[in-house]
């Protein structure tokens, strides 16, 4: 206070502005930096999952034929061994509405949307993705953490956008591969 008032005097006001803005300049620098820092961390560390390619699809016959016809979606263990989940956004629900993943295995995502861009996150996941009409958005995660996990989208889509969300029940290995062997998918859509 003491240096603001003798600061209307003449020359004291702009030191006191000058000690200010450099000690923002430094606050924003080392905001910055961080920020810096966490993109190179995720990138690394392969927490952020960048496209790695690019894979189309007609949106308009998705219900008809192809990959994403209703029958098809869900999670299901393909001929290889690998877990793949198949769904879809569209306004404003996911098909299905909650999706069953085993804990510890690599699970492939494939997802796209039948009108306009949705997206989702998984809570507690590294699951974060946009679902672009007339494009397959894949990637692929494991699941650490076993129970049950919201999944909303998060691209605003529309008038009924905030209620767009499903669930995401992670179960243990054993229990999936059991269920997956008795039934092609897996499912805990209520019947
Ligand atoms: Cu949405």
């Amino acid at each position: 206070m003491a240096s603001l008032l003798k600061s209307a005097d003449g020359g004291g006001a702009e030191q006191v502005a000058l000690q200010a803005e450099k000690r923002w300049a430094v606050l924003i620098g080392l905001i910055t930096a961080a920020l810096v820092l966490l993109m190179i961390f995720t990138a690394l560390h392969w927490a952020t999952m960048p496209p790695s390619r690019v894979e189309s699809v007609n949106p308009s016959t998705l219900h008809i034929a192809g990959e994403f016809v209703e029958s098809n979606l869900g999670t299901a263990v393909e001929k290889d061994g690998g877990v793949v989940v198949r769904l879809i956004g569209q306004q404003y629900s996911f098909t299905p509405q909650c999706i069953v993943v085993p804990e510890g295995m690599s699970v492939t995502f494939r997802a796209t949307s039948a009108d306009v861009i949705h997206g989702f996150i998984v809570g507690k996941s590294n699951v974060n993705t946009m679902l672009v009409p007339g494009f397959v958005t894949t990637f692929s995660t494991t699941f650490t953490e076993k129970g049950e996990k919201l999944m909303p989208c998060h691209e605003f889509c529309g008038a009924g956008h905030e209620g767009m969300w499903g669930r995401v029940q992670v179960v243990e290995r054993n229990e999936f591969l059991a269920r997956a062997a008795a039934s092609e998918r897996v499912s805990c859509v209520a019947q």
